[in-house]
């Protein structure tokens, strides 16, 4: 789990497939803000610079990222995407919260994966505090989200 070892920005380019008929959805949470929108934007460029075009991917919000669980499997049960991206950002604060939050989105996005058809790829920031979230959405260590639409793109693939 070294992401300080690892620029989540930084990929092997010839091993993206092409995304040109691929379609995507991504549910980002309104909490932190700042933080969801650089991810957001992240894995929308990252996926267009693949091929993937802007009607093909569709976008949801949700008020936070407990609510990613429901926006996800709502978005899986449409059916017609080839993978889809939640994009969240949990900040470590005064009380369990925490935890039980992260847990919660963690238990629910694999269960997503293990029963449903289609990849659901995570893109929860669980950090420490604001500048680690700073760092993983466009800053010192890349950004999640172009991470997160890579994976979509190889997922959908597979
Ligand atoms: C309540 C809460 C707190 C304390 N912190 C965060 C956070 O750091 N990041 C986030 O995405 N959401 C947070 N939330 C909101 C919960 O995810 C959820 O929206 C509410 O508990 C309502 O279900």
């Amino acid at each position: 789990m070294a992401t300080a070892l690892h620029n989540l920005s930084e990929y092997d380019i010839n091993k993206i497939p092409d995304a040109s008929n691929m379609c995507f959805g991504i549910v980002v949470a309104e909490w932190n803000q700042e933080i969801t929108g650089a991810l957001l934007q992240g894995a929308v460029s990252t996926l267009q610079k693949h091929g993937a075009l802007e009607e093909n991917i569709h976008i949801k919000t949700v008020p936070g990222s407990f609510e990613l669980i429901y926006g996800a499997h709502q978005m899986v049960l449409n059916g017609g995407y080839d993978a889809v991206i939640i994009l969240g950002s949990v900040i470590r604060g005064e009380t369990p919260h925490f935890d039980y939050i992260c847990e919660g989105v963690t238990y629910g996005i694999a269960r997503l994966n293990a029963t449903q058809e289609i990849p659901v790829i995570y893109g929860l920031l669980t950090t420490n505090d604001l500048q680690q979230a700073k760092d993983r959405s466009g800053g010192k260590l890349g950004n999640k989200g172009d991470e997160c639409a890579i994976d979509a793109i190889k997922m959908a693939k597979f």
